[in-house]
């Protein structure tokens, strides 16, 4: 078997994807997500000049060897652009490898270590009532572990709380320049533990409850807070502080018994190492759409495994259906697996152009048998959302510092 072709689609069916498909010479084709949020088209270019022509006339069920190839092979390793540019190209190998086996990928990767993946949704709004409305919301959908964002008083744009509008989505992919954000960490932490102690009053500990910090604060900020959240039990605080410099999880984890996740912007197994070996976190949170593919995430809940650290995928809406099945697959067979973020499968345009391969029940996904990652991509429904420039805001702080967003 060759492959005799790369196609890469940039499609806004609500937001920006981008969909790679590699084509056989035997017919069969496989389907990848390379989406990088607000810097896809650097990733399509990478796909189309760097790894398309290497790839051509190659075997496609040789997928470690043509991971190494593109990861050891472009001398540049690591980095977003080059990992997630590998990614869709993994993804689509795997899909091919099922597709001619007959078999979903979980069977590939050594079949179900569960029968169902537990999830998180989203719960956001502009104040606690509104929040907690929302959380209301979700438990009547059947979710029982969710995440709570609230805006702050003051800080017009908090991450996170745009969710209780309809339009998510939109507000999300119609950003031709990066809209600014005014940060105050004092304000939060004022504020966020309130949140937390309405949530356990009304709702005791009949739910599991999440917070995205989103990397604000510095260490002993985060510790301070994990601290303050001990009560409310939370299932893990996410990005607390940045993680560049590894140790400084160190501190928070000394300081708190809050669980901790991080890991949705790493993109290799090195950017995790010590956070893992050290013990200093809980969750690891990389997605394969951001770290390479599924062939890497193998590798990474295995060596998580050792270390009592569970997988936590990233699940936003910037992930195509296409990284979302790749996850299933993966919390299906990862048997050190602990949640999925979920937050619905999107509108109407989306939905018109992929179809899933996974349901909603209960506060848990399940995901088809189909043959391969099971994705189905209506390629003349995708040219009808043209690519739209869009970016992540920024956020500074009141004197005009650039802060984290
Ligand atoms: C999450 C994330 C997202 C990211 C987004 C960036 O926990 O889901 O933090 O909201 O900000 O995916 O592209
Ligand atoms: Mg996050």
């Amino acid at each position: 078997m060759k492959i005799v072709d790369i196609k890469i689609f940039v499609s806004n069916p609500g937001r920006n994807f981008v969909t790679v498909k590699i084509e056989t010479d035997e017919g069969v084709f496989g389907l990848g997500d390379s989406t990088l949020n607000g810097r896809e088209l650097a990733v399509v270019a990478y796909l189309e000049e760097h790894i398309r022509p290497c790839l051509i006339g190659r075997d496609p069920h040789k997928i470690e060897d043509i991971w190494q190839y593109l990861y050891k092979g472009c001398y540049w390793r690591r980095g977003p652009i080059t990992m997630t540019a590998i990614a869709g190209i993994d993804m689509a190998l795997w899909d091919i490898k099922g597709k001619v086996a007959g078999l979903p990928v979980y069977e590939l990767l050594g079949g179900k270590s569960r029968e169902k993946i537990r999830v998180y949704g989203h719960a956001n709004g502009q104040d606690i009532d509104d929040t907690l409305h929302h959380l209301d919301h979700l438990i009547s959908e059947g979710y029982n572990a969710v995440r709570l964002q609230c805006a702050i008083p003051g800080l017009e744009g908090t991450y996170g709380t745009l969710a209780g509008k309809k339009d998510y989505f939109e507000l999300q992919s119609d950003r031709p320049l990066p809209p600014e954000q005014l940060w105050d960490t004092k304000a939060y932490l004022d504020f966020v533990p309130e949140l937390f102690k309405k949530a356990r009053e009304k709702y005791g500990n009949s739910v599991d409850l999440l917070h995205d910090t989103h990397s604000r604060l510095t260490p002993i900020e985060a510790a301070r807070l994990g601290k303050i959240l001990e009560p409310y039990n939370l299932l893990f605080l996410e990005d607390s502080v940045t993680a560049e410099n590894q140790s400084g999880y160190k501190y928070v984890r000394e300081h708190t018994t809050t669980p901790l996740a991080v890991g949705e912007i790493f993109n290799s197994i090195w950017d995790a190492k010590e956070l893992i070996e050290n013990q200093w976190i809980d969750y690891l949170r990389t997605a394969a759409t951001h770290a390479g593919g599924i062939t890497p995430m193998r590798r990474m809940a295995d060596f998580a495994s050792l270390y009592h650290v569970r997988t936590a995928p990233h699940g936003p809406p910037d992930i195509s259906p296409i990284g979302h099945a790749a996850h299933a697959h993966l919390n299906s067979w990862t048997p050190n697996f602990g949640i999925q973020e979920f937050i619905g499968f999107g509108g109407e345009a989306l939905n018109r152009v992929f179809k899933y391969p996974l349901t909603f029940e209960d506060g848990h996904l399940l995901v088809n048998d189909t043959p391969g990652l099971g994705v189905e991509f209506d390629e003349k429904a995708a040219e009808q959302y043209p690519y739209k420039r869009s970016y992540l805001p920024v956020s500074r702080l009141k004197d005009g510092t650039l802060w984290n967003w």
